[in-house]
C-alpha cells in the first residue's frame, strides 16, 4: 500500500511541477511586460544572448567564415586575378575560391546568377565593398575593385549557411 501511495504521491508532485512550469511562463511575462524594471532587465539578458531573439537585436559585428590559414591558401598577391564561381541554377553549392588574398587594387569576379544567388556583404571590415547583387549581370559577372586594405566578408542571401566567404585585402 505505501509504495502505491508514493507512486501517486510522486506524479501528483509531478504533474504539479509541469503545470506549474507551464504556467509560468505566460504569467512571468505578462508581469515583465507591467514593470518597466523587469521588461529592462528581460532586454539585458536579451542583448547577452547570441542568435536567440536576434530578429530584434542588433547582432553586432558578424566573424569572418575563413579561417586564416583558408584565406592565405588562396593567395593571388602576385597579381593573379581572383575569380570567385558559383552556379548559375538554383542549386546551392559553396563558393569555389571562397576564401582568398588578395592586393589593394585587385579586382575581384563573382561569376554565376546573382537572382538564383543574391550576393550580399557579411561581416569583416566596414565598410565593405562587395555590393547587395540581386539581378543577373552581364556574361554573369560582377567585378569588385578592391580599394582599401581589411577582411570583406559575403555570402548568398538565399543560401547563407552554404554558400559564404570572405577576401583579405592586403597593402
Ligand atoms: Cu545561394
Amino acid at each position: 500500500m505505501r509504495p502505491l501511495v508514493f507512486a501517486l504521491s510522486t506524479m501528483l508532485v509531478l504533474a504539479g511541477l509541469v503545470s506549474a512550469c507551464s504556467d509560468d511562463d505566460p504569467v512571468a511575462s505578462s508581469a515583465d511586460a507591467g514593470s518597466d524594471g523587469a521588461t529592462d532587465a528581460g532586454r539585458t539578458t536579451e542583448a547577452g544572448h547570441d542568435g536567440h531573439d536576434s530578429g530584434a537585436v542588433d547582432p553586432g559585428p558578424r566573424p569572418i567564415r575563413c579561417t586564416d590559414e583558408e584565406l592565405a591558401e588562396n593567395d593571388m598577391t602576385d597579381g593573379g586575378a581572383l575569380v570567385v564561381t558559383f552556379l548559375k541554377t538554383a542549386n546551392p553549392k559553396q563558393y569555389e575560391n571562397r576564401c582568398a588574398t588578395v592586393k589593394v587594387g585587385a579586382s575581384v569576379t563573382f561569376t554565376g546568377s546573382f537572382t538564383q544567388h543574391p550576393l550580399q556583404a557579411a561581416g569583416g571590415d566596414l565598410p565593405n565593398p562587395i555590393p547587395y547583387t540581386a539581378e543577373d549581370q552581364p556574361d554573369d559577372k560582377l567585378v569588385v575593385t578592391m580599394t582599401t586594405p581589411g577582411t570583406f566578408g559575403y555570402e548568398c542571401e538565399f543560401h547563407p549557411t552554404l554558400m559564404f566567404g570572405a577576401i583579405r585585402v592586403v597593402p
